[in-house]
């Protein structure tokens, strides 16, 4: 449950906000495989109500467990899990048992089943009234029964404790484990009671030994649970049944390269700066809420719009140790309701692929910036080893080695970084993986040259693209 199942050599998954699963096969194998992706986490797969305008929100406000949503249908959905993990990329579904859908009258599912939402009645399942929490709201967060026996934003609160209710979400699980996913992102974790989500992961089944994975290998579960301190419920309550959603390090990533603190403060990142255990915290820089607004960390937070720091955390969050990492991958938005891009206003769009790897048709494709793609596989690399020789000049310029394989440098002052540091790596020239990629003929990119004594002259300017530079082992020219 703390393992993320990834194929060896791979370290890193990538949220595909809203994708269809027929577009997520197809990345996988021209993608996320070869660049070094180790999962996907995917959209919520299950029946949800068709909301008016198509809002994003709307796939958290479940029908039924049948597979069918805007991205695909089951047999979509099973050919994707088979496909990405026949190319070592795993699948973790977004899973939200919490709740049903808000009150809503003749409510529709995407998969064509009807329920009646404000008497509590999905038959598709089948719930009735017998299986919910009497109806409250979440006003006191200082209120743990709040928290976890009334309605979130008004959806019906599902009562875990109950054996059917247990029974129902264990067969769901169950079924996707039989389709090939390696876990679960559950949804608002921190609403549920952890002692009946112990129940319900207990009897969930060991991952498919059909599908390529080890005997008794179970399934990586990471809980949405928002601690951003001062509130009844802990992420240290969640941290014996799986890996939890670690909050502080968005909110905190967002401060530092906003320029709300040093980087230099960046030394002793990790549980020092009240983050979780690295094995127990699924770090990120952005997530599909605080990204525009909803849940935690509010303007702190970065996303794609402020593309130059944003790539700035994305590449510390992947050059640095701590955690287990997860990219996020955006459409564009204007405002935060806003669904994915339609070809109709109902059906979702294809991403439209451009010749420099980046999207277009509405979609940022974070993942497929060559500074953050260059950086999962520069994670990949320098696994295992640890940080040495940092440096930094008392303010915002950084540089770090990962043992004697990987170096990274960061200038997040207002003016030049010029100087020569120690690399940890072998005499020889670099091809610098944020300005460019190593190709047959050369570097696209800066060239870095280290001498005998590993030491190079870095140069990041203030008027660059970017505020970062990186090098390692495999980008040896
Ligand atoms: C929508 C409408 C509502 C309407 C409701 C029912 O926006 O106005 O009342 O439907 O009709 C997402 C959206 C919601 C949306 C919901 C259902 O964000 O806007 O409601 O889908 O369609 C809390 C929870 C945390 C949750 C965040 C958003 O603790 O679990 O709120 N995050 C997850 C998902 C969301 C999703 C849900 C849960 C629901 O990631 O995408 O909601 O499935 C403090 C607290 C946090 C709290 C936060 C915001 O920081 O510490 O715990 O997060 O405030 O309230
Ligand atoms: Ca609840």
């Amino acid at each position: 449950q703390f393992n993320p199942n990834y194929a060896s050599g791979r370290t890193t998954m990538v949220h595909l906000f809203e994708w269809k699963w027929d577009d997520i096969a197809v990345e996988c194998e021209n993608f996320l495989g070869p660049k070094g992706f180790g999962g996907v986490q995917v959209s919520p797969v299950n029946e949800n109500v068709v909301a008016a305008s198509r809002p994003w929100w709307e796939r958290y406000q479940p029908i039924s467990y049948l597979l069918t949503t805007r991205s695909g249908n089951e047999q979509q959905f099973a050919d994707m899990v088979r496909r990405c993990n026949n190319v070592g990329v795993r699948i973790f579904v977004d899973v939200v048992f919490n709740h049903m859908t808000g009150d809503n009258v003749n409510a529709r599912g995407t998969g064509g089943s009807t329920a009646d939402p404000s008497n509590k009645s999905f038959p598709a399942v089948p719930y009735s009234n017998l299986d919910f929490h009497p109806t409250c709201s979440i006003n006191n967060y200082n209120d743990k029964y709040e928290v976890r026996n009334c309605e979130l934003v008004g959806l019906k609160d599902l009562d875990q404790s109950k054996s059917w209710v247990q029974d129902r979400v264990v067969d769901f699980l169950n079924h996707l484990i039989s389709l090939g996913v390696a876990g679960f992102r559950v949804d608002a974790a921190k609403h549920m009671w952890p002692e009946d989500l112990e129940k319900i992961y207990n009897r969930v089944n060991n991952l498919s030994t059909t599908h390529g994975f080890d005997t008794g290998a179970r399934p990586f579960i990471f809980q949405e649970v928002i601690d951003l301190g001062g509130e009844a419920v802990s992420k240290n309550e969640y941290t014996n049944l799986g890996v939890v959603t670690e909050f502080a390090h968005s909110n905190s990533i967002g401060k530092v390269f906003r320029g709300k603190d040093q980087l230099r403060w960046l030394i002793n990142w990790g549980p020092q700066w009240g983050f979780l255990n690295s094995d127990r915290a699924l770090i990120f820089v952005d997530n599909h809420d605080n990204q525009r607004g909803h849940g935690a960390g509010g303007a702190d937070i970065l996303n794609y719009k402020t593309s130059k720091q944003y790539k700035m955390a994305s590449a510390f969050m992947l050059a640095h140790p701590f955690g287990i990492t997860r990219v996020m991958s955006s459409f564009a938005f204007d405002n935060t309701d806003q669904g994915p891009p339609t070809t109709d206003g109902q059906n979702i769009a294809s991403p439209i692929f451009n010749d420099d790897n980046s999207c277009s048709g509405g979609w940022v494709c974070e993942h497929r910036w060559r500074q953050i793609y260059n950086m999962v596989g520069f994670r990949n690399i320098v696994a295992g080893t640890a940080i040495q020789n940092w440096w930094d000049n008392g303010s915002n310029q950084i540089a770090f080695c990962r043992g004697s394989k990987g170096f990274v440098a960061f200038n997040g002052d207002s003016y030049d970084l010029n100087t020569s540091l120690q690399t940890c790596l072998p005499a020889g020239t670099y091809c610098d993986i944020i300005s460019g990629v190593k190709s047959d003929s050369g570097c696209t990119g800066k060239r870095v040259e280290v001498g005998s004594d590993g030491r190079a002259t870095i140069s990041i300017t203030q008027a660059e693209e970017d505020g970062t530079l990186a090098i390692h082992f495999e980008s040896k020219l």
